[in-house]
């Protein structure tokens, strides 16, 4: 149990709960974060409540209560688990992660932050200037990533529209040596015409509005118009603070002059497509405001014939003959929006991949300096249940299902090889393995991946509904998917579009609208050689696959599903090998309150987290578990065989006396190194049996000084 912490606080670590019933859980946790302490542990995992308010508790005095510290030693803090991930890679030599996850506006970014300040706070004591280099360069990326990648949503003020992975490398000495960021689905701002809500990035815009050099003063009225017709408040656009960090951080980093105006001029770009607007003139489709046109064409540095052209036609190849066609309107639309789209896309990855070339460690020769060691920061997306729920969220929920089998298999796997190594019998623990879930989505041929992209390549008529089909004829007798189709009485599949997976976390009802068009994700390849043929040597380079002509594209491009799916593969074999810490936010609110916690709010999460499971998982083991000496050195004193010191041949046979004088012998078991507890109760009784010793060595001590002994 960590010290320092009174049970008016309720208890620190939700293994200690008398049942583990889910009212107990959430009265443990409310009665936390009414007492402002929004961090509890599952064993070794954090569970975070976000406070919504400034908290005194990341400052360098907190910092140096952590430093060097065991888990259990200090209450709950993101600290001691940055600590624990720290210490394992330095003393172990062991690569770690810290796998932070919950719902958007549940403080998982503002977790991530927090763990790498505490790694900067707390390497480099000899403050080698090399490796504050570093330090500041990976602080900084953060603020660059969350310019171009968050934005304003109803949920969060600064949603991260993208899922992140950080890799920090530390050399031999645990100084940071450089780092790799990897960047996942992120999620493509509706940047459609002026009726559609505003782009929200709302640092992006400070920065096309202060980049003015880059622009004519056509360009900036436009731009103002576009800022005012959005609504977006002036406020924003006059505070210059972020927009200066922002173009501080480029520049620390080391983006280049060319690269920074190239980057305002892309994002100026994508504003100006989303005001473009087609007409028809006969069966000719038109641009409206022609205007736009040049400007774009400047800002893009290609021709002004080149741009219209590859807003109103695409390239064909039929036969061997290759014929330009016209879009008509709807096509042309669907293009535009395309572009824009696909352009911050592509920004937004080419900034990420910048960042990792000059982050990355360089000229580390592990045969002289020793192995080179690390710490991933994982801040993903947590499960999403809305009203309406699409593709995205489908992607979402099964990244969470991948997380939640990588829990399963190293939670459980790390009992078990502790058991193992501690020399005690191993106990099996039910759970429920989502595995299944998992081949559900990605299974070769079977999975709605695969449907999904067979459906894509189908020639002829692409639908949703075929999409649908599908799934019905491969998945009908599947456990944990039905349809409309297939349940017609069932009162939550409302409509002949959805279908249902039974997830860990819960049943989520998917509208198969957009599946098609946002897997195949096409982009004319027309707009692909525009760019590609621009005289910008930095935009030129985002767009390589704009070299080929239209009868060299013969390959299908990945489908967005397919993307998603390798990507997740690849992290989860990343976490794989790492040793993992995990942190659970929960949000207690819907309305940003520090003194709300809404109860069955927080309960959804709760169950979706499976934190109950986690805290049975905990339990069946052993409850809690120390090694000998730092047991002794927190309960010698209950006992006359150990009090002061002990004259066994050893600390284990010590605590196994110690044990067996209290009566605790049935409840507990001896490891090579540790002592491990079953019940909590014992533990508790243990802490009562220390309190009330202490209380009567203070008293005694007490009566000395005062000379009445
Ligand atoms: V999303 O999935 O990216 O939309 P996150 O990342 O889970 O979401 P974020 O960390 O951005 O949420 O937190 C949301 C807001 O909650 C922050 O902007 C802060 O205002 C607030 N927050 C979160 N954690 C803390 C904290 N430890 N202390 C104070 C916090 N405020
Ligand atoms: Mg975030």
């Amino acid at each position: 149990m960590a010290e320092h912490e009174s049970l008016e606080f309720g208890k620190a670590d939700f293994v200690l709960l008398d049942n583990v019933s889910m009212e107990e859980f959430m009265a443990n946790l409310k009665l936390r974060f009414e007492k402002g302490r929004i961090y509890t542990y599952i064993g070794e995992v954090v569970v975070s409540v976000n406070p919504y308010r400034a908290m005194n508790i990341y400052g360098r005095d907190t910092v140096e209560q952590y430093k060097g510290r065991e888990l259990y030693e200090r209450p709950p803090h993101l600290f001691a688990i940055a600590d624990a991930a720290y210490k394992a890679m330095k003393r172990r030599n062991k690569d770690t992660c810290i796998v932070i996850s919950g719902e958007s506006g549940a403080g998982k970014t503002e977790a991530s932050k927090y763990i790498m300040q505490y790694i900067a706070a707390i390497t480099n004591p000899n403050q080698r200037a090399e490796v504050e280099r570093v330090k500041n360069m990976l602080l900084k990326s953060n603020c660059v990533l969350e310019a171009f990648g968050n934005a304003k949503t109803n949920r969060n003020d600064n949603s991260s529209r993208f899922g992140k992975y950080m890799d920090i490398n530390f050399d031999f000495k645990g100084d940071p040596i450089g780092g790799h960021i990897s960047n996942y689905l992120l999620e493509k701002v509706k940047m459609r015409r002026r009726e559609e809500p505003p782009m929200k990035w709302r640092v992006a815009i400070r920065c096309i509005m202060k980049a003015k050099s880059c622009f004519t003063a056509e360009h900036l009225l436009k731009m103002s118009s576009y800022c005012a017709d959005n609504s977006l408040s002036t406020s924003c656009i006059n505070d210059g603070a972020d927009f200066k960090a922002v173009a501080d951080a480029m520049k620390v980093i080391g983006f280049t002059g060319d690269e920074i105006q190239t980057v305002y001029k892309i994002l100026a770009a994508i504003l100006h497509l989303g005001n473009l607007t087609f007409g028809v003139d006969g069966d000719v489709t038109l641009i409206e405001n022609t205007k736009l046109v040049s400007v774009l064409r400047e800002l893009l540095s290609t021709k002004e014939e080149n741009v219209e052209k590859a807003l109103l036609y695409r390239t064909v190849a039929t036969g061997r003959d290759v014929i330009e066609k016209q879009h008509t309107e709807q096509e042309a639309s669907y293009g535009r929006d395309a572009l824009a789209k696909a352009m911050y896309e592509r920004l937004f990855c080419w900034i990420v991949g910048r960042i990792n070339d000059i982050i990355e460690v360089k000229n580390y020769d592990a045969r002289v300096h020793g192995k080179n060691t690390v710490i991933g920061v994982l801040d993903i997306y947590g499960f999403e249940i809305f009203q309406n729920n699409s593709f995205e969220q489908f992607c979402i929920n099964y990244c969470n299902e991948k997380l939640q089998q990588l829990f399963i298999q190293l939670v459980l796997k790390q009992e078990q090889e502790e058991y193992q190594r501690e020399g005690i019998p191993w106990k099996h623990i039910d759970y429920f393995n989502n595995q299944i879930i998992v081949d559900l989505v990605e299974q070769q041929h079977k999975g709605i991946f695969s449907v999904l992209d067979e459906a894509c390549m189908n020639v002829g008529k692409v639908t949703d509904e075929v999409f649908l089909q599908g799934l019905n004829g491969k998945l009908a007798k599947h456990a944990h998917y039905t349809s409309r189709k297939l349940s017609p009485t069932d009162k939550n599949l409302e409509f002949d579009r959805d279908f249902r997976i039974r997830h860990y976390a819960g049943d989520v009802v998917y509208s198969v609208v957009g599946f098609i068009d946002k897997n195949k994700d096409t982009l004319f390849q027309d707009f692909k050689r525009l760019l590609y043929n621009s005289s910008n040597t930095v935009l030129k380079a985002m767009w390589p696959e704009g070299k080929l002509s239209i009868t060299e594209v013969t390959k299908r491009p990945l489908t967005a599903a397919t993307l998603f799916k390798n990507s997740m593969i690849s992290l989860v074999e990343n976490l794989a090998c790492k040793e993992p810490y995990y942190v659970r936010c929960i949000k207690p609110n819907d309305v940003k309150s520090p003194l709300l916690f809404e109860i069955e709010r927080c309960r959804h999460q709760v169950e979706y987290l499976g934190l109950l499971e986690n805290v049975r998982v905990r339990r069946a083991g052993f409850a809690y578990r120390q090694t000998y000496p730092r047991f002794l050195q927190r309960y010698k004193m209950i006992s006359e065989f150990t009090w002061p010191n002990h004259d066994l041949p050893s600390d284990r046979e010590a605590v196994k006396k110690l044990m067996q004088g209290c009566g605790f012998d049935h409840d507990a078991a001896y490891g090579k190194t540790k002592v491990f507890i079953r019940t909590p109760r014992t533990l508790f009784s243990l802490e009562e049996q220390r309190a009330e010793m202490v209380q009567r060595i203070v008293l005694f001590l007490q009566k000395v000084w005062r000379g009445t002994i």
